[in-house]
């Protein structure tokens, strides 16, 4: 199957705006789900409230399109009823690390085998760039009109803590790496929980002095380093960059395997 072939084609143009990193990233998905053979009528998508959130709609298969923050909670309740499918959850860093916060740690913390992708662009961009737990402590947002003042958190480092069992980060720049990091998540059976680093340019580049899409899309390049090359760069060259690669894949028994496990046992009694 062509990864087009899961696109609704009646729903694009999409609401994307010039230099916006989520298609990149939607690309990377779809074409993982191609290559790696999985029928439309086994996938159900499940998003929040976000620009990046509005993913599914522009699919031609189930999905559901939630609440602000929740979608992991509607994701949980898809995986249960429906375990032999491969529910996939769309999120942003606000959606996903803010009001959604717990649900994530939590779903990471049970093992229901859903595959998270976090589009992380560091703002609120649907509703006009507001600063989000990711925005870099200083940085100008519509909310932090003199730099941002609290500080920010690292998701993976969360997800660490949380027990997540595959837990990656990617970049809409390094297209090729992503692509490998989205395919193995899908593949992997359990939690998974990917941060795709993606530009906003609309409601964070030009906060940040950027006029131009195209140079703070390629800004995307010097804001990371690459986790097999960790050794390599002095501690110095590290400092306000991330990391991108797969920092945890490890399987264990899922939640929903333990659950009807139970109940077939229950069945006995
Ligand atoms: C309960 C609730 N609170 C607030 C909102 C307003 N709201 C819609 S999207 C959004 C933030 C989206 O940010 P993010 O998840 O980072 O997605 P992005 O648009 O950046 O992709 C907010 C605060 C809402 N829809 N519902």
């Amino acid at each position: 199957m062509n990864w087009k072939d899961y696109l609704d084609y009646s729903k694009l143009p999409t609401i994307f705006c010039p230099g916006c990193g989520i298609g990149i990233g939607l690309r990377a998905i779809l074409q993982s789900l191609s290559d790696l053979n999985i029928k439309k009528e086994d996938i159900i998508f499940v998003s929040g409230i976000g620009c990046s959130s509005r993913i599914p709609g522009y699919l031609d298969l189930d999905s559901l399109h939630t609440l602000h923050g929740r979608a992991i909670p509607f994701a949980t309740g898809v995986k249960l009823s429906y375990p032999e499918k491969n529910v996939i959850v769309i999120t942003g860093d606000g959606d996903g690390l803010s009001i959604g916060g717990n649900h994530m740690i939590h779903a990471a913390r049970r093992n229901i085998n859903i595959k998270t992708f976090l589009f992380n662009n560091m703002t609120y961009g649907m509703t006009g760039g507001q600063a989000s737990p990711t925005t870099p402590l200083n940085k100008i947002t519509s909310t932090t009109p003199y730099g941002k003042y609290d500080s920010n958190f690292d998701s993976v480092e969360l997800l660490k803590g949380a027990n997540a069992g595959f837990i990656a980060r990617g970049s809409v720049y390094h297209y090729n790496m992503l692509l490998k990091i989205v395919k193995q998540s899908i593949t992997y059976k359990g939690f998974s929980f990917v941060e795709i680093l993606s530009p906003c340019p609309t409601y964070y580049g030009r906060l940040q002095g950027f006029e131009d899409p195209a140079k703070f899309f390629v800004k995307q390049k010097d804001f990371v380093y690459s986790l097999d090359q960790k050794d390599r760069i002095k501690e110095e060259e590290k400092k306000d960059k991330l990391p991108i690669g797969i920092f945890k894949n490890e399987e264990s028994e899922t939640f929903e395997e333990i659950y009807f496990k139970i109940v077939e046992g229950l069945k006995t009694k």
